[in-house]
């Protein structure tokens, strides 16, 4: 499970007058701990000092990008957005010897025309072709409230063969986030083997709540990530 062992605070100072689509929007994201003071010293995990996951309210949009380290707590970064709507920022760091990391989240409003919802319900399939590969999830059990392994396969869509040169992407196998429909949990779950080319990549994680889940798994391929979505039901234990 993950929690904060050091609890953290954030300030988002969103740099447009506009927000609208496809325009550059400067995000800067200063964190601090409870008595308002910045934190400094964050380690690196996953190559990265921040992890920024950027969703659209019905999850149809999924972005992960690492802001830059400016210094006393802040970090920056200019990314756009594909769509007027609502969307939900959700910023990993871990502060110098946390040992876990924390999560900060900030919702953003982008102005322009808002598309229609994409209705969030389980895949009848666990099977779906991206990008040339063929991705196959699966679970030893899916419940909340416990451990599980999750698997993901990966075949070359035309042949049909194994994936056997997965490349490491950001220091791992693969990486896999999964967020409820509510967008209340936020899980980034990692892979139980740091080496390895496929075709198989397990990861071990935890649902806290039941509900309905989506879950982008992404990998390094021939120079290429490869974001592969899922939706799932999890059950209550
Ligand atoms: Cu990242």
């Amino acid at each position: 499970m993950q929690k904060n062992v050091v609890p953290t605070k954030s300030d988002w100072k969103i740099s447009s007058q506009t927000l609208k689509a496809n325009e550059k929007i400067p995000i800067a994201i200063f964190i601090k701990d409870k008595s308002n003071k910045p934190i400094t010293k964050f380690d690196t995990v996953h190559e990265k000092l921040m992890h920024l996951i950027i969703v659209s309210k019905d999850l149809s949009y999924f972005s992960h990008i690492h802001p830059q380290y400016k210094g006393n707590g802040e970090f920056n970064i200019t990314t756009t957005f594909p769509a007027g709507g609502d969307y939900q920022l959700i910023a990993e760091v871990t502060p110098h010897g946390a040992g876990d990391n924390s999560v900060e989240k900030h919702w953003l409003h982008i102005a322009g025309p808002v598309p229609a919802t994409v209705p969030l319900v389980p895949d009848r399939s666990l099977t779906k072709v991206v990008d040339g590969l063929k991705v196959t999830l699966a679970f030893d059990h899916i419940m909340t409230d416990m451990n599980l392994n999750m698997t993901f396969t990966l075949r070359d869509a035309a042949t049909n063969k194994p994936i056997n040169n997965l490349q490491p992407y950001l220091g791992a196998m693969g990486h896999a986030v999964a967020i409820s429909k509510d967008l209340k949990t936020y899980l980034h779950i990692h892979p139980l083997t740091v080496t390895g080319k496929g075709p198989k990549v397990t990861f071990m994680t935890y649902f806290p709540k039941k509900g309905v889940y989506k879950i982008w798994g992404q990998f390094q391929y021939e120079n290429r990530v490869i974001v592969a979505p899922f939706v799932v039901n999890v059950p209550e234990m």
